[in-house]
């Protein structure tokens, strides 16, 4: 089903458990802060190599929450990214490997304008807006990012979906050969996302190809990555590749990895706790303490409509 890996894969990790591979890395990487050697800096560095970031112009947009941005070191650092690893550290540890030029997302399902495009030809890198918004992890931590990007709704119509097509389908590349972390079935890969129609049209609904002025590192989900700033961070799918058009309400990854854990709306909803904690409170990355979790995550206003009626308990 899945390619094979290519030989640097094939050294540790295929024959150790990850967590031992891992602190085997930890323990490396702190050694080498340590005593400050350079041989060892080797190791140390292959961790935190990474392509050069090309700085991006964008017009700033009405979307400021006006709250502190979250330190860009902690938002390239502390990731959920799972093809790279289960660890907050491994994806930008790992990622830096993934080839994200030339790219290309295949557009197909219900739609009058099927094929395989080019980034560039779905993303106008000359009109890129900035929006600042929450992202709210669904393990209760929260960030605030300045992404830059172009909102969906545009990009949906260009491709013309026909009028059957109810539902929005994201795919993630998953390419074992550069994504180590696909060798463990956390997941049933590819990461698989979705949006009803209304929620892809809706104006908040973003796709970013940039943050803090410059393209998207590896590990943030380069060179394209959906944001949806009202559900839980995991709807939010990185390295998109495939965009589909569909009747049918798509099974998302997580959906599939745990149907009583994660449904397919996944709004941010401080009253809806996680079968396994609360979902009333967050912790701000780099603040003391805990803050309120707002419903939609702040984002009512813009949203609420699209679910009247709905029970959220229900529909989580
Ligand atoms: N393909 C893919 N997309 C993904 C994930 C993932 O593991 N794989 N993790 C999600 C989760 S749980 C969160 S919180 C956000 C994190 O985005 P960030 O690392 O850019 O902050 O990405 C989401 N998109
Ligand atoms: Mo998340």
């Amino acid at each position: 089903m899945f390619r094979r890996s290519s030989p640097w894969q094939e050294k540790e990790s295929e024959v150790t458990p990850q967590s031992v591979y891992v602190n085997r890395r930890q323990i490396m990487a702190g050694a080498g802060a340590l005593f400050g050697l350079t041989a060892l800096g080797g190791i140390a560095a292959s961790a935190r190599e990474t392509r050069t970031l090309a700085p991006l112009k964008a017009m700033k947009s009405d979307f400021d929450p006006g709250e502190e941005l979250t330190p860009e070191g902690a938002v390239t650092s502390y990731n959920n990214y799972y093809e790279f690893g289960t660890n907050k550290d491994d994806p930008a540890a790992e990622a830096w490997r993934m080839k994200v030029t030339p790219w290309t997302v295949k557009v197909d399902g219900m739609t009058d304008k099927p094929g395989n495009y080019a980034l560039e030809d779905i993303v106008d890198y000359n009109a890129l807006e900035e929006r600042i918004y929450r992202l709210r992890c669904v393990e209760a931590w929260s960030m605030v990012i300045p992404w830059l990007g172009v909102p969906l709704a545009p990009l949906i119509r260009k491709l013309a979906p026909q009028s059957g097509a109810k539902f929005v389908r994201f795919e993630t590349l998953a390419d074992r050969s550069q994504m180590p972390g696909i060798r463990w079935p956390v997941i049933d890969w590819p990461y698989v996302e979705g949006l009803r129609m209304d929620e892809a049209l809706n104006p908040l609904a973003f796709l970013a190809v940039g943050f803090y002025g410059k393209e998207l590192p590896n590990q943030n989900g380069a060179p394209v990555r959906l944001v949806v700033p009202w559900k839980y961070g995991f709807k939010s799918i990185k390295s998109i590749v495939r965009i589909s058009f569909t009747d049918d309400m798509p099974r998302t990854a997580w959906m599939k990895s745990a149907p009583s854990e994660y449904g397919f709306y996944s709004n941010v909803n401080p009253e809806v706790d996680h079968p396994r904690w609360s979902q009333a409170r967050e912790r701000r990355i780099g603040e003391f303490g805990r803050r309120e979790t707002l419903m939609f995550n702040g984002y009512g206003e813009w949203v609420a409509d699209l679910y009247r009626g709905m029970d959220l308990q229900k529909n989580y």
